[in-house]
């Protein structure tokens, strides 16, 4: 028990405690939940404990007022609809805060805006709190939601403590994060990254409440505070918004913290690999959101005698050991993953996981309680069945629409993957042998290429690319930078990013080799896919393995790294493939691109960029140019 100070007691003024032991909470928490609830005036305080009971309460409260259903085919799965309005993250109104603007931003020529980071300035912010928070959770429950990313106490894992509103989100973020009270007995001295969510909209309400599902998405306002470790978060409800745990805290406010300290927070996802001879490959790899990650940690593979396991599919917090090797740990607890195109041939350890205790957002239902989006066509087994799309309204096989939204998710507890890797909550991590960059690149990138070392595989992973996808409000197919997979999610200036991972190269360490991947190319005639992918995919892990053996005869040279010699993957099992056109570096789409890399990084990046990655650039433009 702590005691309650005065003051935190007159802040809290008559707003009663719901649930919980305000006296459990460490002083700090008790100051930073007060001053807080002062602000935002809940009806009252819900302490959450994390556990299971809690839960079951909260998700009954849910279907009674209509905001979740149940799908009956299942063993505690939901559906949510959502207000139209709040599907996505939203990039343009995410900000990160610091006194000085070039912390967060490089220095970009006058009339560049720059795409790496959104800086806004200190006053600035306050005004837009000022003009939100106060107020904003009136005639609503303010809860608290303690939480560790990474297993509870390991040395590579962080705290946060999370306040919010919506009752969606607490029971989201308890699948997503380890949310229990022991959070508080393991504080300490140890700081905490505080958490400020709203859905923005206090009673009585003004405007329509759309499904169940209250947001205010002409206000939505989203900032984050690297050096206060404070993240605020207004108006929406939607995942990558409102689960601050994930991209808010472990990649925009961890990045920072892991510049200062030494390690990487990076958008990746980490998977065990074994061979038929047993031995087992730790590998690393950022695409950018939507472009495969979730379906590349839980490969099925079609080679005989492989194996996958699954240790995180969307971010990695990873530092060096005493022993130069780097360990990666999944800080998250959950899958918040892409529903469309999941299915039993494409990612069926996705499908086993979500079969219970699963929450799905936007996706559509069937009359016989299971859930339905664009890919299980084949899997509606009875042809009557009558589909509800993601907005409510009935819906046909070849209809125009899609079903579902294109950004429905499902988020299904991590420990479900029957793939799950019995290392994956190891606190110290499991070693990096090699990083993969990739992204959804129609024309002119190979299959898979190996990068000439460390410093070319940073270079090559700033040129990132991928088309846009519908997990943020980008519309259209445009091939837009993303360097690695880091855009939306940069948490300080790119080009000290980049400095950092360089930097991380000292002699004593045993680097992990950066590989690049597109399963995406497409047939320049045909416009059709020259490759199959999903669990083909672990034909271009082996050859990326065998490299790491150092099967130096399996790659040839080309300006932008080393690709396949002709018949070096195992292509056994598989229908023809174009090898030619899938492994090609045309010289003509790569000059073009040379041109358009550089005129982005000297105006993105500028004089931010340091001189050993223009080295890189300079001596790639040069060997492009001579093709
Ligand atoms: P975020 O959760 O947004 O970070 O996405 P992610 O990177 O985890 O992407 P995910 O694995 O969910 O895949 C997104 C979409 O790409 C899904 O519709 C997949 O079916 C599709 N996809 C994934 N891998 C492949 C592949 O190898 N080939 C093709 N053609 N499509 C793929
Ligand atoms: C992504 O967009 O990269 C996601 C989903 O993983 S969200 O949590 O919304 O960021
Ligand atoms: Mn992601």
């Amino acid at each position: 028990f702590y005691v309650v100070n005065e003051v935190v007691i007159k802040r809290l003024g008559h707003i009663p405690i719901h649930k919980g032991d305000f006296h459990l909470l460490p002083p700090k928490v008790q100051r930073f939940v007060a001053e807080k609830a002062e602000l935002m005036r809940p009806r009252g305080i819900y302490i959450c404990d994390g556990t299971q009971h809690e839960a079951d309460e909260i998700i009954d409260k849910l279907v009674e007022r209509g905001m979740l259903s149940p799908l009956k085919a299942y063993e505690n799965n939901y559906i949510c609809r959502t207000d139209p309005k709040d599907v996505a993250r939203v990039e343009s109104k995410t900000w990160m805060v610091t006194r000085d603007k070039y912390d967060t931003v490089c220095h970009t020529p006058d009339g560049v805006d720059p795409i790496m980071g959104h800086w806004m300035s200190p006053e600035d912010m306050s005004d837009e709190l000022d003009s939100r928070f106060p107020g904003c959770m009136a005639g609503r429950i303010m809860y608290v939601v303690p939480f560790s990313m990474g297993p509870l106490g390991g040395p590579l894992s962080k705290i946060g403590v999370q306040l919010t509103d919506s009752n969606y989100v607490v029971i989201s973020m308890r699948i997503m994060t380890r949310v229990t009270s022991e959070v508080f007995d393991i504080m300490g001295d140890q700081d905490f990254t505080r958490c400020i969510h709203s859905v923005g909209l206090p009673r009585p309400v003004k405007q329509k409440v759309i499904n169940h599902w209250p947001c205010n998405p002409d206000r939505v306002f989203i900032a984050h505070r690297p050096p206060e470790r404070e993240i605020w978060s207004f108006g929406s409800g939607y995942g990558g918004n409102s689960l601050l745990g994930k991209k808010c805290f472990a990649l925009r406010i961890a990045s920072n913290i892991a510049k200062d300290e030494g390690w990487l927070a990076e958008h990746m996802l980490i998977m065990g690999v074994s061979r038929p001879c047993g031995r087992e490959h730790f590998i690393a790899a950022a695409f950018p959101s939507a472009c495969g990650k979730t379906n590349l940690a839980m490969l099925q593979p079609t080679l005989p005698g492989w194996k996958v396991r699954c240790v995180g599919d969307d971010i990695a917090w990873m530092k060096f050991g005493a022993d130069g090797r780097l360990y990666a740990i999944n800080p998250e607890h959950g899958f918040f993953g892409v529903a469309p195109g999941t299915s039993d041939r494409t990612n069926p350890m996705a499908v086993a996981t979500f079969q219970k205790d699963s929450i799905f957002t936007n996706v559509a239902e069937t009359s016989d309680g299971h859930y339905y989006w664009e890919g299980l066509e084949d899997e509606i087994k009875d042809k009557n069945v009558e589909v509800t799309d993601w907005l409510g309204n009935p819906w046909k096989l070849g209809d125009a629409a899609p079903a579902a939204h294109p950004n429905s998710r499902f988020a299904a507890p991590a420990r479900q993957c029957p793939i799950i890797h019995p290392d994956w909550e190891s606190p110290q991590g499991v070693p990096i042998e090699a990083i993969i960059f990739g992204g959804r690149r129609p024309d002119g990138v190979p299959l898979v290429f190996e990068t000439y070392g460390w410093n070319h595989g940073i270079y090559t992973g700033a040129c990132l690319k991928s088309e846009a996808t519908a997990a943020a409000e980008y519309k259209g197919k445009t091939v837009m930078h993303d360097p690695m997979a880091m855009r939306p999610f940069m948490g300080y200036n790119f080009g000290k990013y980049l400095d950092h991972w360089m930097k991380l190269n000292t002699a004593e360490r045993k680097l992990p080799r950066i590989y690049h991947v597109n399963w995406f190319r497409k047939s320049r005639d045909t416009g059709k896919f020259l490759w199959p992918g999903f669990g083909d995919n672990i034909r271009v892990i082996d050859w990326i393995i065998r490299r790491l053996d150092g099967d130096v005869g399996i790659g040839q040279e080309t300006p932008v790294g080393i690709v396949p010699t002709k018949g070096s993957l195992d292509l056994e099992g598989l229908g023809p493939v174009d090898w030619d056109e899938l492994m090609s570096v045309p010289a003509d789409y790569w000059k073009e691109d040379a041109v358009e890399v550089r005129k982005f990084i000297e105006s993105q990046v500028g004089p931010d960029l340091p001189a050993p990655i223009r080295k890189e650039m300079d001596d790639q433009e040069a060997r492009i140019n001579a093709m």
